[in-house]
C-alpha cells in the first residue's frame, strides 16, 4: 500500500487507535525503504503521514524514529546499507507491538475479582489489559460507553464480549449514573499523547469520565505505551485539538455543529499510569521522556 492511502486510511479513520497508527505510518515508511527511497522521499513521506491526524503523539514520534534510523544509517554509510537499517526499523516495529502484550501482563494485575470496569473508546491497550486479566482468572465487569459519534464503543463491547467478559454498553451521557450505581470501581482509557507534566490526550469525553470518576473517589487508570509521550509539549492544554466532520455528528438544516475527537483529561484526575516499563504516577512523564528521548527542559 502507499503512504498516500495508509495516509488516508489514518484521516478517515479505518486505521485508528495510536497504536495501530504507529505500527502503520512506520511499515508504510519500512515498505518505503524496501523500495529504496532516498532521505528526501523519506521526509516527503514522512510529512504526508505525520499531517493525516494531529492528536496522536505517537504518529510523530513513530515517523520521527524512523527517520532518524535512516539519517544516522545515510551518515555512517552514505548510499545506505539497506539491510542495516530495514533490520532496525523492523526491530523497532517488534518493539511497538511487542510493547502491548507487555504492559497487558502489567496492567492486568491491577484488576482485582469483584471489580466493575468503565471505559471510553476502543483503546486496544485498555482490551490487552482487560483480556489478560481475564486469562489470568479474574472475574469482573465492563461498562462501555458507546462513544459518540463514531460510536468505538461498540468495537469495544463486540470485542471483550467475544473475549468472555461481562460488558455492557451504556450511552456516554450515562458514565454518571453508572458509576453511582452499578458499583464502578476502576476506570480504564487508553491515550493518544502523554505530555510532560501528565496530562494526558484521549477520546472526547475522556475528561468528563476523569472528572465523574474523581467525583466519586475512583482511579483513573490510563494505560499507554511510551510511544505516546509527547516530546513537542510541556502542557496538554496547548496541543492542537482534532476537529473532525460536523456530519460525523449529523446534518441538521440552519443547525451549527462543534465535533471535537480528543480532549485533555488533566493530570490531577489521573490516579496512575500504565506503560511496558512499569506503572508510574502522572508526575512522572517528564521522567520517562528524559529516559526515552533524552528530553530535557535546561
Ligand atoms: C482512539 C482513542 C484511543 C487511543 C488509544 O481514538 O482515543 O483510546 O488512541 O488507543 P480514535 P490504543 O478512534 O479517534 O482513533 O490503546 O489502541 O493505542
Amino acid at each position: 500500500m502507499s503512504v498516500e492511502e495508509i495516509a488516508q486510511k489514518i484521516a478517515s479513520m479505518e486505521i485508528r487507535g495510536a497504536l495501530r497508527i504507529a505500527v502503520a505510518a512506520s511499515s508504510a515508511l519500512e515498505e518505503e525503504i524496501i523500495d529504496g527511497a532516498s532521505i528526501p522521499e523519506l521526509i516527503k513521506a514522512s510529512d504526508i503521514l505525520r499531517d493525516a491526524r494531529p492528536s496522536a503523539v505517537s504518529l510523530p514520534n513513530a515517523i520521527n524514529y524512523v527517520l532518524y534510523l535512516a539519517q544516522k544509517h545515510e551518515e555512517s554509510d552514505p548510499g545506505m546499507a539497506r539491510s542495516l537499517l530495514l533490520a532496525d526499523v523492523a526491530n523497532f516495529i517488534s518493539k511497538l507491538e511487542d510493547s502491548l502484550p507487555k504492559l497487558a501482563g502489567i496492567g492486568a494485575n491491577l484488576i482485582a475479582d469483584g471489580d466493575v470496569i468503565l471505559t471510553i473508546c476502543n483503546s486496544s491497550t485498555v482490551i490487552e489489559v482487560l483480556k489478560q486479566a481475564k486469562a489470568n482468572g479474574k472475574d469482573f465487569k465492563v461498562f462501555a460507553c458507546e462513544t459518540r459519534p463514531r460510536w468505538q464503543g461498540h468495537l469495544t463491547a463486540t470485542q471483550l464480549t467475544k473475549a468472555g467478559i461481562d460488558t455492557t454498553l451504556i450511552v456516554d451521557s450515562a458514565a454518571h449514573y453508572t458509576i453511582q450505581h452499578k458499583g464502578v470501581t476502576k476506570v480504564l482509557v487508553g491515550a493518544d499523547t502523554v505530555y510532560a507534566n501528565g496530562d494526558v490526550i484521549n477520546k472526547i469525553g475522556t475528561s468528563q469520565v476523569a472528572l465523574v470518576a474523581k467525583h466519586m473517589g475512583l482511579d483513573l487508570i490510563v494505560c499507554t505505551q511510551t510511544i505516546k509521550f509527547s516530546p513537542f509539549s510541556v502542557l496538554g492544554s496547548l496541543v492542537q485539538i482534532e476537529e473532525r466532520d460536523p456530519e460525523e455528528v449529523g446534518n441538521i438544516e440552519g443547525v451549527k455543529i462543534f465535533n471535537p475527537a480528543f480532549d485533555v483529561t488533566s493530570k490531577e484526575y489521573i490516579g496512575m499510569i500504565v506503560t511496558e516499563d512499569g506503572i508510574i504516577p502522572p508526575e512522572a512523564a517528564y521522567h520517562v521522556l528524559k529516559e526515552k528521548f533524552g528530553w530535557s527542559m535546561e
